[in-house]
């Protein structure tokens, strides 16, 4: 019998926006993975509204991991994502030591920040928490602003070129991650460069042409590909080109249709096409 697999997504449920789980689990559920909740916080839409509640889920977290340790739970792959304080990166880090065994993938998505500048969360403890945590991954999905940030290199756009790239990924790759996918990189005008680094394979390159404002989510919708493609067995190359794809695909359908930038992408429309047989 084929046994399917699991993966737990440690991140926030937030309702209206697109975004972390909402996001995550209908992505990686399509790849026929089981999808397994462990919020942060929760939210009734995401931060880039000019109102929203928002609930952190830190008191809790523990008691809720607790009946998974009690169950013997296994899980096959974990990936993480926004994490709000010091403490929640403890829990984070104590999740992977308990079920990043057995040649569980774990993705870290190390949210912190973009543009060059850092979100307001992020002081220069959770900066060195951060770090802490990329020792457990091993794939990890910065952007430009979260690589030079985990690697203490002052920002600067137009700064890195692909021997630039390659020097930090290699010297992130010594902290533990195999596989690392440097998100978002502005190319030129009208293109974004996705920078694919993986320690057994040359790098790679996946350009995707840059379709209107940025828009939330997209992160989210990225990585949940990229999980769900790895743990399928794809290639970490061919998980990326097809995250990439598929959230171009997903943007360009909201600058159709005049969707507003902060609804995140309708990743809904094209959900079928991340199904296999
Ligand atoms: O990954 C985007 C995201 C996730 N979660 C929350 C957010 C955002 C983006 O703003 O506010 C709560």
């Amino acid at each position: 019998m084929h046994k399917q697999k699991k993966m737990a997504l440690i991140n926030d449920v937030t309702g209206f926006g697109r975004c972390s789980v909402a996001v995550m689990a209908p992505i990686v559920s399509a790849m026929k993975i089981q999808a397994v909740a462990v919020p942060t916080a929760i939210l009734s839409t995401h931060t880039q509204f000019p109102e929203y509640y928002f609930d952190d889920y830190t008191p809790h977290m523990r008691e809720y991991i607790q009946t998974y340790k009690e169950l013997d739970m296994e899980f096959d792959g974990i990936a993480t994502g926004f994490l709000g304080s010091e403490e929640q990166v403890d829990i984070v880090s104590d999740f992977i030591r308990t079920f990043g065994v057995n040649d569980a993938m774990v993705l870290v998505d190390p949210v912190m920040g973009d543009y060059g500048r850092l979100y307001k969360t992020y002081t220069p403890q959770m900066c060195e928490k951060m770090k802490e945590l990329v020792g457990f991954a091993d794939i990890l999905t910065p952007n430009l602003t979260e690589l030079c940030t985990l690697l203490d290199i002052e920002y600067g756009e137009g700064r890195f070129g692909t021997d630039e790239l390659l020097d930090m990924c290699r010297d992130i790759a010594k902290k533990g991650p195999r596989h690392i996918v440097v998100t978002g990189i502005p190319f030129h005008s009208d293109q974004i460069m996705n920078y694919i680094y993986s320690q057994d394979a040359d790098p790679r390159i996946v350009m995707v042409d840059r379709i209107g404002a940025d828009r939330s989510g997209t992160g989210d919708v990225i990585s949940s590909v990229i999980a769900g493609m790895f743990l399928n067995g794809h290639s970490f190359y061919e998980s990326v080109r097809k995250a990439a794809g598929f959230a171009s695909k997903c943007i360009k359908y909201c600058e159709d249709n005049q969707v507003p930038a902060h609804w995140g992408l309708c990743f809904e429309m094209y959900l079928k096409e991340l199904m296999e047989d």
